[in-house]
């Protein structure tokens, strides 16, 4: 979630210095795909639209999957295509089994999925489990208390009446776009519980019915072939059952109002002890499939939640695993352009400390409810992000456009489309609405960015398209983002990545944030700047095991000083202009 800086950085314990080394992978075995592929996230309706109605589709996608292949990236994150009423675009289901018509068909899937599979691509769905559209034919049963329908959602009886005679809501409890979580059914005669906007009424998973419901939504897919999930706010699954009054949160931002997420503490509504139980559940029925066939499949969880501490038990246990991993946020929510190369060393250091014995790390730095990373840490920070995360040990995860370094784009209260910008109102909106980072994909110089041929997108193209596309990445003589992230996706599949041990620290009186990757003596350094002067970095003396000369491997697009890439250097004086970031092999 956006924003949420100000209150979080306490969480997290500041260190003046920081250091960590992990040994070479004694005993190594091939890594599992999720381990080692690149996950690139879709936002489907950004993608690639095939039929000219300004917004993506199944077809668009399966029409740009050579793309994917040119970059060596494994598997691709589509967020939700499932039937939609499109409230919260696709995070509202009306139907868990269905394709969204905007979408495509069943059969564009099957196509899509088919066409994957050739290229040897996995398919990972986003899942979305808390909660359905209130066009699910469910929740109209629902409703009307129609057989075992009747307790699917959660429905709670007014506090009382007011003077006016109108219901008072069970709870203070706020929802995640703004308002109460509670919304009064006059059919119905009571209210019911909605975490994200009241078109997405909350599923009761107090009711095992529920649970059979989504594992079965599960089955339908997994029986169609997908390779894993990713699950969409877990932490909501539960509710405590007293219906009590939340406090208010004491480090709110300072512009929060009691209307707003954040202006509360959330201890009744996210992160309930039985989240876990229901993790378990999920991940028994994807490791039946695993079982069955041998293939590897896998999944993935979405859930923000204050500490590392909380976040951890998501693995599960040995006996009973969750999540192969939990989404890291920790680089968006604590880091930003301002931050230092100690800051970095921190977050990925708890990590690697606390992280369950064999349990894999995994990083990202942008998703469709973030700012770009160019907009985040600043357009000269684009190379060296992708740099930083796609090295380190553990899984990965690209949100499409990060590849070439795509920025936010501006949009206009007219064209703000996202419900958590437009419940805040023309004068709020631009501080929550995830419209700017859900652009169309810029494909081309051409209008639309080679995206669609509408006349009107569903958002606006950036206008920066005519420059910043992928086929001028490509074909361009000199450097790009493009080409910087298909060796950093090559350097992936070496084996000084895949089993090489871990150096990482600060250097430079923590103008550096640095880490080299060594398997049987061969390897590679990374060294990204966070210096307003230039430095020179005594790599010898810093890092364990770096020969005296390397191979400039990458730089980052208009790296200072002028270096080659290719050429030799001597690793005892690396020179990193203001801000750059460079990685060298050996
Ligand atoms: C959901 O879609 C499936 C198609 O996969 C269809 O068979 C089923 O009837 C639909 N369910 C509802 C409740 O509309
Ligand atoms: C909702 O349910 C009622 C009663 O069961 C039924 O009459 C009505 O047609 C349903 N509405 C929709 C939109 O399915
Ligand atoms: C970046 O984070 C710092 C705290 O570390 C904060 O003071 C600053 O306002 C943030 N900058 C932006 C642009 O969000
Ligand atoms: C698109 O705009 C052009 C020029 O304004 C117009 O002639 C054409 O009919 C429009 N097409 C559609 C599909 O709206
Ligand atoms: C890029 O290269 C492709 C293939 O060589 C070519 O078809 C295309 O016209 C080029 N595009 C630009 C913008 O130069
Ligand atoms: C680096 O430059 C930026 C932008 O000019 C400035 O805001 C920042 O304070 C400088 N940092 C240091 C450590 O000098
Ligand atoms: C780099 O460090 C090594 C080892 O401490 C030292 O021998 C060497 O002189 C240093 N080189 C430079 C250029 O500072
Ligand atoms: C951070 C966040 O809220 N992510 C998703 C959680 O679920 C809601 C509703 O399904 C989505 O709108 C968000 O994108
Ligand atoms: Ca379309
Ligand atoms: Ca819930």
């Amino acid at each position: 979630m956006k924003h949420v800086l100000a209150f979080c950085l306490l969480a997290i314990s500041f260190r003046l210095s920081s250091a960590i080394k992990l040994p070479q992978n004694p005993d190594p075995q091939p890594l599992k795909w999720w381990q080692s592929d690149i996950i690139y996230q879709i936002y489907p309706r950004s993608h690639q639209d095939s039929d000219g109605d300004g917004v993506g589709d199944l077809k668009g996608i399966e029409s740009r999957l050579d793309h994917f292949v040119e970059l060596g990236i494994g598997s691709v994150w589509i967020s939700p295509i499932y039937q939609s009423p499109m409230k919260d675009f696709g995070y509202d289901i009306s139907n868990f089994t269905n394709i969204e018509p905007t979408f495509g068909t069943l059969d564009d899937f099957r196509s899509l999925s088919d066409a994957m599979k050739e290229r040897g691509l996995k398919l990972i769905m986003d899942f979305v489990p808390n909660h359905s559209s209130d066009m699910h034919a469910w929740f109209n049963k629902s409703i009307h208390s129609e057989g075992k329908y009747k307790d699917y959602y959660v429905w709670k009886d007014p506090k009382g009446y007011d003077a006016e005679g109108n219901p008072i809501p069970p709870a203070n409890w706020v929802n995640h776009f703004g308002g109460s979580s509670f919304e009064w059914n006059e059919i119905r005669q009571q209210f019911y519980l909605h975490q994200f906007v009241k078109e997405q009424p909350d599923l009761n998973y107090e009711n095992p019915e529920v649970m059979k419901e989504m594992l079965a939504a599960m089955k339908f897919w997994l029986d169609a072939g997908v390779d894993g999930f990713r699950m969409d706010a877990v932490q909501t699954l539960f509710e405590d059952q007293r219906f009590l009054d939340e406090p208010v949160n004491p480090d709110r931002p300072a512009n929060s109002i009691p209307s707003d997420h954040k202006y509360w503490k959330h201890i009744y509504t996210i992160n309930q002890p039985k989240v876990i139980d229901a993790l378990v559940e999920f991940r028994k029925l994807i490791d039946i499939y695993t079982l069955a066939d041998g293939k590897e499949r896998c999944m993935m969880t979405e859930a923000y939640l204050d500490t590392l501490e909380e976040l951890l038990p998501y693995y599960g246990t040995k006996e009973n695993p969750a999540a192969h991993f939990p989404f890291n946020f920790d680089l968006i929510v604590y880091a930003n352009g301002s931050s230092g190369a100690t800051t970095f060393a921190n977050i990925i250091d708890e990590w690697y400390l606390k992280k369950p014995e064999g349990a894999t790390v995994n990083w990202l730095v942008g998703n469709h409810d973030n700012f770009r990373i160019g907009s985040r840490y600043g357009e000269d920070a684009i190379d060296k992000m992708n740099m930083l995360i796609m090295l380190l040990p553990g899984s990965v995860v690209t949100y499409y456009g990060e590849e070439i370094g795509m920025v936010d784009n501006v949009i206009s209260w007219e064209d703000t489309v996202d419900p958590w910008g437009c419940n805040a109102g023309p004068d709020r909106y631009s501080l929550f609405s995830r419209d700017p980072e859900r652009c169309p994909m810029q494909w081309s110089a051409e209008d639309n960015a080679g995206f669609s041929t509408a006349n009107k997108t569903w958002l606006p193209v950036h206008p920066n398209h005519k420059q910043l596309n992928v086929e001028a990445q490509k074909n361009t003589t000199g450097e790009s983002h493009l080409k910087v992230y298909k060796r950093l996706s090559d350097l992936r599949k070496t084996e000084a990545w895949q089993f090489g041990g871990l150096e990482a620290k600060t250097t430079n009186d923590g103008e550096i944030y640095g880490y080299s990757r060594i398997f049987n003596n061969q390897g590679f350094l990374f060294l990204g700047s966070f210096s307003n002067q230039t430095v020179t970095v005594n790599a010898t003396q810093e890092f364990e095991g770096i020969p005296s000369t390397a191979t400039v491997y990458t730089t980052n697009v208009g790296f200072e000083p002028e270096t080659a890439i290719g050429s030799s250097i001597s690793t005892s004086s690396i020179v990193v202009g203001a801000k750059h970031s460079i990685i060298v092999a050996f």
